[in-house]
């Protein structure tokens, strides 16, 4: 019997349709999780599935699962799957292509009939991309969030995920009981583009990821006083802007003080009372920071406030820190590494192992379950851009791969 492989025509027009979802003119998406569009991709995922026979569940936090019956029933099931929202006007691959290639899986396992012994589950999670909180969904499932700790979290435009949640008509208690058990579920894998240039450069199929880079993020206030725009004189001001601009020029010192691999980022800067002719009296700086291992995290994190503070001292200002929690780095499981490797060679296809800078879901998952993942080349490195791209042929070979690595874990 030749062996299972994906529909590629199937897999590119479903992520060609999703791709519609929230659409930009620059030829990417924008679709942030609980948005419209989001909502509007959600009810195709599950149309889609229903359409096909498969049973959908979606968890209090808006993780969506979708099942092929295994012959135990009962026992853990493996999970494969991805994200599909995205960051604003991002790529349509990101997420996209592992989420798709998930549901894919599941209909190639349910329509071909195959002997499964456990059950095969496709996973979309939410908010991968963090408007409310760095890998929101997979977070949920490793600790559910608290009441309180939901109540706090704000999205990138200021609104409240709570406020998101009811909006949708979702139940509250049910978004801070999502926590599934560590050890029950059999493996984790998913297939993600590299976002990159690593394979591209070197000319290689498949990368087999070794582990992900931990992440840490938080919200920087400095607040000062505002004044006339024209009549304060330049040394009587008490500008929070100045400051935020001195800290930023020294993000490159202050992560290299910590280690080679750290990196800093602000993407989002929102200054009070915002007029052109006043001089603000807050400026807010959202950070992004990575690094291989959580101490250097918590030292980076450090450091980050430190030069914040001297900056606030130069303004005369008052600044103030709140810490996202921090997502650890993850090495993937090795039987899982070789498991992909193998499936990739079978299938004629150059392998390379290689780590993640980009953080994702799987990360999280390595905490419940032996976790694998899975790159393709992405065109240019490019990625969090309209530019995102990546070959259907490449796709479509990714896709095969997750689906001999879930069909061997499966049948074990
Ligand atoms: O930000 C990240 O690394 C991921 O794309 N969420
Ligand atoms: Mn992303
Ligand atoms: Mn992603």
């Amino acid at each position: 019997m030749s062996e299972l492989t994906v529909d590629g025509a199937r897999l590119r027009s479903a992520l060609e349709t999703l791709a519609q979802f929230g659409a930009t003119p620059s030829g990417g998406v924008s679709r942030t999780s609980f948005s419209p569009a989001d909502s509007a991709a959600r009810a195709w995922v599950l149309d889609r599935c229903e359409a096909a026979g498969l049973r959908v569940r979606t968890d209090g936090i808006g993780n969506m699962f979708v099942t092929v019956p295994g012959a135990l029933d009962d026992a853990r099931p493996v999970w494969t799957g991805s994200h599909i929202d995205s960051v604003p006007d991002g790529g349509r691959f990101d997420g996209a292509l592992g989420s798709m290639a998930a549901l894919e899986v599941a209909c190639r396992l349910a329509e071909s009939n195959v002997a499964l012994r456990r059950p095969v589950e496709a996973v979309i999670f939410a908010d991968e991309e963090g408007c409310y909180h760095h890998l929101l969904g997979s977070t949920a499932l490793v600790r559910s969030y608290s009441p309180d700790e939901l109540a706090k979290l704000e999205g990138r435009d200021g609104d409240r995920l709570v406020d998101a949640l009811q909006g949708l008509g979702w139940d509250l208690e049910a978004a801070s009981a999502t926590a599934v058990p560590a050890g029950s579920v059999h493996a984790f894998v998913e297939l993600h583009i590299e976002q990159g240039a690593v394979l591209e450069a070197s000319s290689v199929d498949i990368g087999v990821v070794t582990s992900i880079v931990g992440m840490g993020g938080g919200r920087l206030e400095f607040e000062g006083r505002a004044d006339h725009a024209g009549t304060t004189p330049m040394n009587l001001r008490r500008d929070p802007l100045r400051a935020a601009g001195e800290l930023l020029t020294r993000l490159p010192e202050v992560t290299a003080s910590i280690s080679p691999t750290a990196v800093a980022t602000c993407g989002i800067i929102g200054v009070e009372p915002g007029a052109a002719n006043v001089v603000p009296s807050l400026a807010r700086l959202q950070l992004d920071y990575r690094d291989v291992r959580r101490d250097l995290i918590e030292a980076l994190e450090d450091a980050l406030f430190e030069a914040a503070n001297e900056a606030a001292d130069r303004h005369d200002l008052q600044v103030r820190f709140t810490r996202d929690s921090i997502t650890n780095p993850a090495p993937m499981d090795q039987r899982l590494q070789d498991l992909i490797e193998s499936a990739a060679t079978a299938q004629g296809r150059s392998t390379l192992r290689m780590p993640s800078g980009a953080g994702h879901d799987s990360q999280n998952m390595s905490r419940l379950a032996p976790t694998g993942m899975i790159f393709i080349p992405s065109t240019g490195g490019r990625s969090h851009s309209p530019a995102e791209h990546s070959t259907w042929a490449d796709i479509e070979a990714g896709a095969n791969v997750l689906l001999q690595t879930v069909l061997s874990l499966a049948t074990e």
